[in-house]
């Protein structure tokens, strides 16, 4: 963690009152100077930090700005993030993180970016990327399991994010199988991971997740579907503190999902969130409709449904979409 970054910890774990310079000197081994240099650069950044002569320094107000010092001084992770690559604009975070994957970035890189000019969705579909209001990141793994597996990491990825969104929001989010976020019936989160493999060798992965937390509005053609976690709870939320819970819920998932290499531990929290559980589903496979009932993930992440013939199946993520009955739920 930088210098910066700490310091700035220092002053949350603070917030409201004072921390002296020597204190911060002693704690961090650096010089006055430093201290000094780096409380600039943070009030330049938006923070509001008081200075009192033989109190010290005090964090009045935090910035709500976000980068890669902001995180890592929530980060409360073993591996994941702590090495993060925070750009104020990129085509794509996923196509960021593959390119430092390709020069040998190590497992747990991240990019972060505040705005994407070229979002991705998947099959070629577009990520709505407005400047700041959103969280764009991506991170790369090199995992030593069999490239079939690694589709279940989508589903780890949507665990994790859930439950880093309610910890912090308080917001009950279900998941729409296999990798979509929902908060009172429209998307408020999508996940796209993609992989590089040869043969049968996975060289990395890279999860990219794209959260609409303070979105205050979205264009015509996803107002439909699409909202936001202020939106939903009425108040702005923290990207910083939110990136740092999710990263901090994956490495949780993806630890157990590692032990045995599939989502026997993790399968039945996922099952709880799932939103059309136990209820009717269209599954659209090349434009043909079959209607469903959804009965949940399997321990590979396959979803099992039931035909009007009473006949119990599983199907694939990429190999059919699902719809609720009535539209996108
Ligand atoms: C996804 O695709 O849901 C995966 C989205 C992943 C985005 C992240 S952002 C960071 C990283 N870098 C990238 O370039 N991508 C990842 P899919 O299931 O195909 O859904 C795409 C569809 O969702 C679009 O066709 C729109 O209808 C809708 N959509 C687009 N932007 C949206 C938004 N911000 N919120 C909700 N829905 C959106």
């Amino acid at each position: 963690m930088s210098v910066k970054a700490k310091i700035l910890k220092e002053l949350k774990e603070n917030q409201g009152s004072y921390i002296s310079g020597q204190d911060l000197c002693q704690r961090l081994q650096v010089s006055r100077t430093a201290v000094w240099k780096h409380i600039k650069s943070l009030r330049e950044a938006g923070y509001e930090i008081d200075s009192v002569s033989n109190r010290g320094y005090c964090l009045v107000h935090p910035s709500g700005a976000l980068g890669a010092e902001e995180i890592l001084s929530e980060l409360q992770t073993k591996w994941l993030g702590r090495s993060i690559s925070y750009l104020e604009m990129v085509d794509s975070t996923n196509l960021e993180a593959k390119r430092i994957a390709e020069k040998g970035a190590p497992h747990g890189s991240l990019v972060v970016a505040k705005t994407q000019e070229a979002g991705r969705g998947r099959r070629g579909r577009y990520w709505e990327s407005e400047a700041g209001t959103g969280i764009f990141m991506s991170f790369v793994l090199r995992p030593d399991i069999e490239v079939e597996y690694s589709s279940m990491i989508t589903l780890v990825t949507a665990l994790a994010v859930a439950r880093g969104i309610e910890e912090v929001t308080n917001l009950e989010v279900g998941i729409k199988w296999p990798n979509d976020l929902i908060l009172h019936g429209k998307k408020v989160c999508g996940i796209l991971t993609e992989l590089s493999a040869q043969m049968d060798e996975l060289n990395y992965l890279v999860v990219g997740i794209g959260i609409n937390a303070n979105t205050p509005n979205f264009p015509e053609d996803v107002r439909d579907v699409a909202t936001s976690l202020s939106m939903e709870c009425g108040q702005k939320v923290d990207m910083a503190i939110l990136i740092a819970k999710v990263l901090e819920k994956f490495e949780f998932y993806y630890e157990l999902f590692l032990e045995t290499s599939d989502l026997s531990q993790v399968m039945e929290e996922y099952n709880q969130l799932l939103v059309h559980k136990d209820q009717s589903i269209m599954m659209i496979r090349q434009n043909q409709k079959v209607e469903a009932i959804s009965k949940g993930i399997n321990e590979k992440g396959e979803l099992i449904v039931i035909d009007s013939l009473k006949r119990e199946s599983t199907i694939m993520s990429g190999e059919v979409s699902i719809r609720g009955i009535l539209g996108y739920i």
